[in-house]
């Protein structure tokens, strides 16, 4: 079977190879994923003597990530921009998800390198690594890091593994397409020294319990919606922890009969909306999404509505009609 990686262009290979240095940034309110691949783009290139800076919007809300948060800057350092960095951008879809952080590099070249399925290019030709099918970026991050010929290191190994293992659910996202290759990349994090247990522990400990008990308030108000299709769920403004989210989405498809399930995050004057479709569902969630500007994968995928909680009960009741036949 085919590899489900492309080759890296050579335009992209070059804008690295030649960069005197690069400022690193991923989507603002970041997942495990976003911060692994920075921080691993950071260490590839800091291997091949190159100056950096990494930024992020935060907020670290994530007990996975916080310990994290220190090495983020918010603006790059006096000067660094005038050295003409590269700018690398991991885990976007859409130039408005890195925030902020966006404007601080918009006069720079800049490269991008995902895994999301639906988004909008923003950068030049031949200057992206794009691969919907990979399970996580950090292993988009792994191929480019082959192709510039940077032999794996612990530090780099160690969040190539960790982006991998959070996206990929440890290992159950992954399908029989996905997974050979993943799973060959996975084998040589562990060959340098990566133990899959030290870095579940690393992805686990540390929550509050009364975020694990937010948890089991928003498991508690969720209703079938659609004849029981779907299950709509809800978290106040009050609950903070980012990683919430991945336990009520992993209880709540276990739920008998459904194909997804709709997790509504009140902010205040907008709603955050987080889709997830079961895999045998057939239902493209990504797609859902991006008729709401939003973006993700087939079967995870978010985006973001002005209004009421209500009124995006609403929407989403009518668009996903149309989805379930
Ligand atoms: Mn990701």
């Amino acid at each position: 079977m085919a590899s489900i990686f492309p080759q890296c262009d050579e335009r992209l290979l070059d804008a690295i190879r030649n960069a005197s240095g690069a400022v690193i940034v991923s989507h603002r309110n970041p997942d495990g994923d976003a911060i692994a691949s920075t921080l691993a783009m950071d260490a590839i290139l800091r291997k091949m003597g190159k100056k950096t800076e990494i930024l992020s919007d935060g907020p670290f809300l994530r007990s996975d990530i916080k310990r994290y948060e220190g090495l983020f800057r918010k603006e790059t350092s006096d000067g660094f921009i005038q050295t003409s960095p590269l700018a690398i951008i991991v885990d976007c879809s859409t130039p408005d998800r890195p925030g902020e952080a966006f404007n601080k590099i918009s006069g720079l070249d800049r490269i991008v390198i995902d895994h999301h399925s639906s988004g909008i290019p923003f950068t030049s030709e031949g200057m992206s690594y794009i691969v919907p099918a990979s399970p996580s970026t950090t292993l988009c991050i792994n191929e480019v890091r082959k192709a510039l010929g940077i032999e794996l290191d612990k530090e780099i190994a160690y969040f190539l593994y960790f982006g991998f293992a959070t996206d990929s659910g440890f290992y159950h996202f992954l399908s029989d397409k996905t997974a050979p290759d993943a799973l060959e990349a996975a084998a040589s994090f562990c060959r340098v020294g990566i133990s899959p247990y030290d870095v579940y522990d690393d992805l686990h400990d540390g929550r509050k319990l009364s975020d694990i008990k937010d948890m089991a308030a928003v498991i508690q108000s969720a209703e079938p919606v659609l004849s029981g299709k779907f299950l709509f769920a809800y978290q106040s403004e009050s609950m903070k922890d980012g990683k919430l989210s991945d336990g009520v989405y992993a209880s709540l498809l276990e739920a008998e009969g459904i194909l997804g399930v709709v997790l509504f995050k009140d902010k205040g004057d907008s709603v955050e909306i987080g889709f997830r479709s079961k895999h045998k569902s057939g239902i493209d969630v990504g797609k859902v999404a991006s008729e709401l500007g939003g973006g993700g994968h087939m079967h995870a995928a978010g985006a973001t509505v002005q209004g009421s909680v209500g009124e995006a009960r609403e929407t989403l009741v009518k668009l996903l009609e149309g989805y379930i036949s």
